[in-house]
């Protein structure tokens, strides 16, 4: 036991010089620096949100992203519409693979849902995208938050990432789809390592050092 929490403190001490740092952040910093491209007046970080369903409040904070600050289809018989906001950076891919996490929240009318999608890319220098991965489509239960996850593995010659947050509108005017506390994190791949030398499960360290830097980040 003594051993483990040695090994324990051991493995903290080599994760924060490795740098587990949650790279982007949450909507309560939409208003600073974000980093936020939005293209869309339907989006915008709010306090709350009225749908027909309910509100909707934050998963996390004072604020979350709303694709419903205004309608986007001037008739409920209209395609399908998608709209979204990204960013991109160059933190921390040296090496690192990354993980994307976050809230997701859609509205489901009679059994029809608006919808969500996170999409983690990454580019080399010419703009060439090198990889991408997809969340698949996001849905919850009405007022519930839904957690997603988004990873890619370390790539050669990766010079940026690219954050997509996507809404879809299949039911009524509006896009009801939301996120909170969407967060890119690098994997501490040295530390993964380390754990498999030491022979520690190591997940549930990972788990709570995130969780620590999670609540840092509020
Ligand atoms: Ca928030
Ligand atoms: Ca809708």
């Amino acid at each position: 036991m003594k051993n483990a929490l040695k090994f324990y403190h051991v493995f903290v001490a080599f994760a924060a010089l490795v740098g587990i740092v949650p790279l982007r952040v949450n909507a309560d910093l939409f208003d600073h620096d974000s980093g936020w491209v939005i293209n869309d007046p339907q989006i915008a970080a709010v306090a709350s949100q009225k749908q027909t369903t309910g509100f909707v409040y934050p998963q996390e904070g004072t604020s979350f992203f709303s694709f419903a600050v205004l309608p986007i289809r001037s008739s409920a018989g209209d395609p399908p519409v998608t709209i979204g906001m990204y960013q991109t950076g160059a933190f921390h891919l040296d090496g690192h693979g990354l993980r994307l996490t976050g809230w997701v929240q859609t509205e489901n009318r009679n059994g029809l849902w608006d919808t969500g999608e996170a999409v983690l890319s990454i580019y080399d220098a010419d703009d060439a995208l090198l990889a991408w991965a997809s969340s698949g489509v996001l849905t919850s239960e009405n007022l519930e938050w839904q957690a997603f996850a988004v990873e890619l593995d370390a790539i050669y010659g990766a010079a940026y990432w690219r954050v997509d947050l996507y809404g879809t509108v299949f039911d009524g005017y509006y896009v009801n789809t939301f996120y909170d506390d969407v967060q890119l994190v690098a994997l501490p791949v040295p530390g993964a390592a380390l754990l498999g030398l030491l022979g520690l499960g190591g997940s549930g360290g990972l788990l709570r050092w995130r969780r620590r830097m999670t609540a840092m980040a509020a």
